[in-house]
């Protein structure tokens, strides 16, 4: 089902180093998940590039000391997130608003009472999120390593610097602006394989009063809605409310309140600082007694989290060739880093999907990585109109469902993989 060309790569899992060690604590990883060779999620490619891919063994362990599972082996960085990165957070209205509310939320709770406050976003990617702190005229600034990422937010007039956040940025930026009042980070702290420098620079960057907000995918939703899809190159870890304690009490940092967040398909916010070590939040002594009977710390969690995905594999090929016989028209909607873990592993080509929509300008013409589906624009669905979709973007369904009725009124129909491989 694959094309050819895939074959015809050099990929040998031997010349990945794989991780032995638990990259918070040093404890052994216990293996539990090969999700096989894998492409870069966000490497759409022209069709020229075929040849050329790159892939590397997306395989999983987990710390059970803190309950946190992580990748074998995460290629580099820079390869990652370059001067094409194709994803912007303002390609969901929601999630705009979001982070809108966000500001909002955070300027009112923490700065108020702050002379000229400082707040620094730490994978600032379009400027989202800081353009709220901006337009109330707080002194900010993002740092975003995608060139072509910090460009569009310094053209929003959102002072963004193009680097990696780590220990020497962190000490440039105190040098230039002094410390923080606020740091902000949403979807990125799961993707900084160097967990320790990173709170290490944090919490010098920090005024002693200051606070620390940070929200990732969590790992009770993922569990619980099968959505392996989370499990790519640029996810290195899935993080819990426990993990996220152990990481903060070896930094000198406390918890002190948490939020569940629907966004990302269930995601967690964690409130840390320096000095608030009395909690007070319900919601946080909620969290830590559901963590402790979700059993994290158990493998055997993982090892029915595994065979759950296997039979999640099983079920969407089964459908799709079934649609298929019957010569159904797919295709696919959002052409996510998610799809890119699902196409490859689950070996869906476009012999099966003909194309996926999307309504990024940087991925439509192109290819998805590894398996080749034609990428079209949101305007091409609307006059291709498939008779099955499936949800790439199932984490934006409320906004594309209001986005695409004329979709289900023509009889369309709309096909997901969580919480289980069904039609909507
Ligand atoms: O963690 C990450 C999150 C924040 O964003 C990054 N590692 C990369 C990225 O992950 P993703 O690609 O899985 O994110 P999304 O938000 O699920 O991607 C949605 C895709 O769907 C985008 O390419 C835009 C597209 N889209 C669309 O075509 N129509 C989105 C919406 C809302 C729409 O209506
Ligand atoms: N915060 C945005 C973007 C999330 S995507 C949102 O929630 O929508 C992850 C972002 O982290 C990308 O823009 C990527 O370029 C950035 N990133 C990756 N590694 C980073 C690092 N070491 N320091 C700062 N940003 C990083
Ligand atoms: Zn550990």
């Amino acid at each position: 089902m694959k094309p050819e060309t895939l074959e015809k790569n050099r990929y040998q899992t031997t010349n990945f180093p794989l991780r032995t060690h638990c990259r918070v604590c040093e404890t052994s990883l216990v293996p539990f998940l090969d999700l096989g060779k894998m492409p870069l999620a966000n490497a759409f490619i022209k069709p020229s590039e075929a040849e050329t891919e790159y892939f590397f063994p997306l395989q999983c362990g987990v710390c059970l000391n803190c309950a946190l599972p992580q990748l074998l082996f995460q290629p580099d960085p820079e390869q990652l997130f370059h001067q094409e990165y194709p994803f912007f957070t303002n390609s969901s209205s929601r999630m705009t608003e979001h982070f809108r509310l966000l500001a909002s939320e955070s300027s009112t709770r923490f700065l108020t009472m702050k002379q000229s406050p400082f707040v620094i976003e730490i994978g600032s990617n379009d400027g989202t999120l800081l353009s709220y702190f901006n337009g109330h005229g707080i002194r900010h600034l993002g740092v975003e390593p995608s060139k072509n990422l910090a460009e569009t937010a310094n053209h929003r007039g959102i002072c963004t610097i193009s680097r990696f956040f780590n220990s020497q940025t962190a000490q440039d930026i105190q040098a230039s602006h002094g410390k923080a009042d606020l740091i902000l980070a949403a979807n990125t702290f799961c993707h900084i394989p160097t967990t320790n420098d990173l709170f290490t620079s944090i919490k010098s960057l920090l005024k002693d009063d200051g606070v620390l907000i940070f929200e990732d995918p969590y790992l009770g939703d993922v569990l619980e809605l099968n959505s392996y899809d989370q499990i790519y190159d640029e996810h290195v870890f899935l993080f819990s409310l426990y993990s996220v304690e152990c990481i903060a009490k070896r930094h000198g940092l406390f918890v002190f309140d948490v939020e569940r967040l629907e966004t990302h398909g269930g995601s967690c916010r964690y409130y840390l600082s320096p000095n608030r070590n009395e909690i007070t939040s319900q919601c946080l002594i909620d969290l830590r007694n559901q963590e402790r009977s979700a059993a994290m710390n158990q493998i055997q969690t993982y090892r029915a989290f595994e065979k759950r995905i296997q039979k999640s594999r099983h079920d969407l090929c089964v459908l799709l060739n079934q649609l298929k016989k019957q010569n159904r028209q797919i295709s696919g909607y959002g052409a996510t880093s998610k799809s890119t873990t699902i196409l490859n592993f689950c070996d869906i080509g476009p012999d099966l999907i003909s194309y996926i929509s999307d309504s990024t300008p940087l991925k439509q013409g192109k290819l998805t990585p590894g398996t080749h589906i034609p990428i079209e624009s949101p305007e091409y669905f609307h006059s291709h109109k498939p008779e099955y979709a499936v949800i790439f973007a199932w984490n934006h369904l409320k906004e594309i469902e209001v986005k695409e009725q004329d979709f289900r009124h023509a009889g369309g129909k709309w096909l997901v993989h969580v919480p289980k491989v069904h039609i909507l």
